[in-house]
């Protein structure tokens, strides 16, 4: 049985290393971040605060985690920092405990204009309890339609506008939504998990400076791992986000990946401005070359993205599902997407597919192999060459990229440490 478990844990692995990676909300970690998994911290409890805990020996992890929170208040300027949440949706959930009470009205991105499910009914909003109003929304624009949700507010007078998103082009306007949530005594809260490497990265503007009174976010997308979550406040909402996470959603906080964290903030303090730049250049780059090639990528107007990510409408291929299993086929993995015009309902075959260049600049990508990439993709989409042969070369391509760049060092992106 374990052999056959090592067997599936090589090929995947071998998949991946031959393939190119594109899905938005993932990423690679350095061998310098996952030899950290397998330190003895993965077996520990560190319940409570720093200084605080409930159990004895927690004397380094007492050290690790004050190393977290200190580099995250240097990466972020942030005024308060809790990094105990095990993953983003826990950190909204943490968020929403703190900032509301049942029946409490939000405004939130809806699914197929972007948003991510736990903002909404079917997931951590409304196992909150909150009543969930979709902002209006520009699809010309890919945002938030501003005049509009102002009108919307004044009817409606939501407690906390929740801003950040799955489907996230833009940089999207927290002053103008924080000027209108003053005026409603609401709270702003913006969930930065797609793109919390390029907010680290200077960027993507730092919606903490630009107003929100709360940021959640994973850390493993833009961000340089491991999967995990973490919560920047304002001073005053320290200690009701504190409880919040600890007793209210989180026991331990899986301190092996605590102490990865630690790594890949340093990682990011060094390298993140390089980096973030490199992936928002190689996303314009990949988008503009399949435009040339004939696709419908979104955003024309504002140059496809401010972000790692692009979107493309591919009705006319015969819709995500199909898109995104053709292109596995030749070792090219990226995801279905609603678009903002579908209905939630068509989410297994939706109008679009969501791609994400964060994980391939990791590997060292720049807009050479961009552009190879979108020949890559129009081969298999337009049947311009046998599945089997453009599988090849993808193989072939992906041999020149297999270490872990923007790390103290370079390292093999597959390596079972
Ligand atoms: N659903 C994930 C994404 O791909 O954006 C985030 O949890």
């Amino acid at each position: 049985m374990y052999s056959e478990l090592q067997k599936i844990i090589k090929e995947h692995n071998e998949m991946m290393r031959s393939s190119i990676p594109l899905i938005a909300s993932e990423n690679i970690t350095s061998t310098l971040v996952r030899k950290c998994y397998l330190s003895d911290f993965g077996h520990r409890y560190a319940e409570g605060k720093v200084g605080e805990r409930y159990y004895a020996g927690c004397k380094f992890i007492d050290e690790v985690e004050k190393m977290a929170i200190d580099l995250t208040k240097k990466l972020f300027d942030a005024e308060h920092v809790n990094v105990q949440p095990i993953s983003g949706v826990v950190a909204n959930l943490a968020a929403f405990f703190a900032l509301t009470e049942p029946e409490d009205i939000i405004f939130s991105i809806s699914v197929p204009c972007g948003g991510h499910i736990s903002h909404d009914k079917m997931s951590a909003a409304g196992y909150r309890g909150l009543k969930v109003v979709y902002y209006p929304f520009d699809v010309e624009e890919m945002n938030i339609d501003v005049d509009a949700t102002k009108k919307l507010a004044k009817d409606v007078k939501p407690n906390l506008f929740v801003l950040g998103s799955s489907l996230i082009l833009r940089h999207q306007p927290v002053r103008e939504i924080k000027e209108i949530a003053e005026n409603l005594d609401a709270y702003v809260m913006f969930d930065a998990s797609h793109v919390l490497g390029l907010i680290a990265g200077r960027v993507y503007r730092n919606p903490m400076k630009e107003g929100a009174d709360v940021l959640t976010s994973s850390t493993h997308k833009t961000f340089f791992g491991p999967q995990r979550g973490l919560i920047l406040s304002k001073k005053e909402l320290a200690k009701r986000i504190d409880k919040a996470v600890f007793p209210g959603v989180v026991s331990n906080h899986h301190l092996h990946s605590l102490a990865g964290y630690v790594v890949a903030t340093m990682e990011m303090l060094e390298f993140g401005e390089a980096y973030a730049k490199q992936v928002v250049r190689n996303a314009r780059r990949l988008a503009e070359k399949l435009y040339d090639l004939g696709y419908k990528v979104l955003g024309e107007k504002f140059g496809f993205t401010e972000t790692h990510q692009i979107a493309i409408d591919v009705r006319d291929l015969g819709g995500g599902d199909r898109v995104a299993r053709r292109l596995e086929e030749v070792g090219i993995i990226v995801n279905k997407n609603l678009m903002p015009w579908d209905s939630v309902d068509i989410a297994q075959n939706p109008s679009g597919i969501r791609i994400g260049v964060q994980e391939v600049t990791r590997l060292g990508m720049k807009e050479e192999e961009m552009e190879r990439i979108a020949e890559f993709m129009d081969m298999a989409l337009k049947d311009r060459k046998d599945l089997k042969e453009i599988r090849k070369e993808v193989k072939e391509f992906r041999k020149d990229f297999q270490t872990v760049k923007y790390s103290f060092e370079e390292s093999d992106a597959y390596e079972i440490c």
